[in-house]
């Protein structure tokens, strides 16, 4: 019999790559998608085989509703507001969906499929401006957002049911991805699709923000094969999942406008609005132990993501 799982989130950029990921591994995938009278072109729709289940990270009584309908081996929470700047208009709502929102699917589970194994979307976010120049799961956590400490008090519960009901529960830590499926106000993709547009003739400048800041960018589909990994050790443990290099804004800008032919200096402008009130200045991962215990590694380098997020966003723009 295959193995089932249940992905919260799987409307979002992860949730797609992963319900992929997992039906052709042979999995029967579950997706718990949040109710709207209209679902329009979304990143699933493509996906026959995903099974969908209405429910919504504030309701404990659809998480519950869920597990039991899934009866999944394999539960992945995906689900959050993930936008951190949102996080600062929305702080209670934030507190509520990617904090408590983690601590009821892991409720559901206890009470209703208490050996599914279940995997946390932590983020490199809990560790804010860390005083290491990489991160590991040995820095301390000191987040910057309401975003950041929601995900802190959702790491800390998925340890605790861990702990306290001897679950096999973890958190990975993952730093930046993106892909030509990312939310176009995440700045990679607010660059690919700005470089791209202009190009065009579509738009004459682009506004950013914070053009010093540094992440750790990787692309989002070697993170869902680690996401899965994860799950499959022999004993449940953390891990950080990164590429171990990282690039500014402004480097970002630069790839992207080259690949369409541009000097990125000539559109680009700062706008102080999109500068944050805590700001995260720079992110790198320490990998080592995810190479090591995990045999993970990334298999697609910054350049190469930008390009083909670029080449992406020419190609829809063009289909409008
Ligand atoms: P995303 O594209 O923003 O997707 C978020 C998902 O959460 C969407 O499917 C959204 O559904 C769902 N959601 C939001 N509120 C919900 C609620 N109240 N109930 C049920 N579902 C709800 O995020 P992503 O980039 O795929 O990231 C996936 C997860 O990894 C998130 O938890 C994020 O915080 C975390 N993470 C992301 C990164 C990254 O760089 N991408 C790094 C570290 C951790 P709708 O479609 O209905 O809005
Ligand atoms: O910002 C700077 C901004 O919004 C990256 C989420 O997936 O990754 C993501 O969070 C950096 C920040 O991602 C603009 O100030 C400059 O320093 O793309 P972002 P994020 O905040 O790092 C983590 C790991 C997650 O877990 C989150 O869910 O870019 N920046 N100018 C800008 N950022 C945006 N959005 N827009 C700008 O115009």
């Amino acid at each position: 019999m295959s193995d089932t799982a249940l992905i919260t989130g799987v409307t979002g950029q992860d949730g797609s790559y992963l319900a992929e990921y997992l039906l052709e591994k042979g999995y029967e995938v579950y997706g718990l998608e949040r109710w709207k009278s209209t679902r329009g072109k979304s990143r699933i729709d493509h996906l026959s085989d995903l099974k969908l289940v209405n429910g919504d990270l504030a309701d404990q009584s659809s998480l519950d509703r869920a597990v039991r309908e899934a009866e999944p081996d394999e539960v992945y929470n995906l689900a959050a507001l993930s936008f951190v700047p949102e996080s600062f208009n929305q702080p209670i709502h934030t507190g509520n969906i990617t904090g408590l929102g983690a601590t009821r699917v892991l409720d559901a589970i206890r009470k209703h499929q208490p050996n599914a194994k279940f995997y946390q979307a932590s983020t490199s976010e809990i560790f804010g401006n860390a005083p290491d120049k990489t991160q590991s799961i040995e820095t301390p956590f000191q987040p910057r957002s309401p975003y950041g400490t929601s995900k802190l008090y959702a790491y800390w519960s998925t340890v605790n049911f861990r702990e306290a009901y001897d679950m096999f529960a973890v958190n990975g830590i993952l730093f930046n991805h993106e892909s030509p499926r990312r939310g176009k106000n995440f700045v990679t993709r607010k660059i690919t699709r700005g470089a791209a547009a202009i190009s065009l003739g579509l738009q004459e400048k682009l506004e950013l923000g914070n053009l010093d800041a540094k992440r750790d960018w990787g692309h989002a589909k070697d993170y869902v094969r680690a996401m899965h990994m994860m799950l499959q050790q022999d004993s449940p443990e953390e891990f950080v999942i990164g590429t171990g290099e990282h690039h500014s804004v402004r480097d970002c800008a630069r790839v992207a406008f080259d690949e369409v032919g541009l000097n990125w200096d000539d559109y680009v402008e700062v706008n102080e609005k999109y500068f944050r009130p805590a700001e995260v200045d720079a992110l790198k991962a320490d990998i080592s132990r995810a190479k090591e215990n995990l045999g993970w590694e990334p298999r697609i380098s910054f350049d190469e993501l930008i390009r083909e997020m670029v080449q992406a966003d020419l190609e829809q723009l063009q289909d409008k």
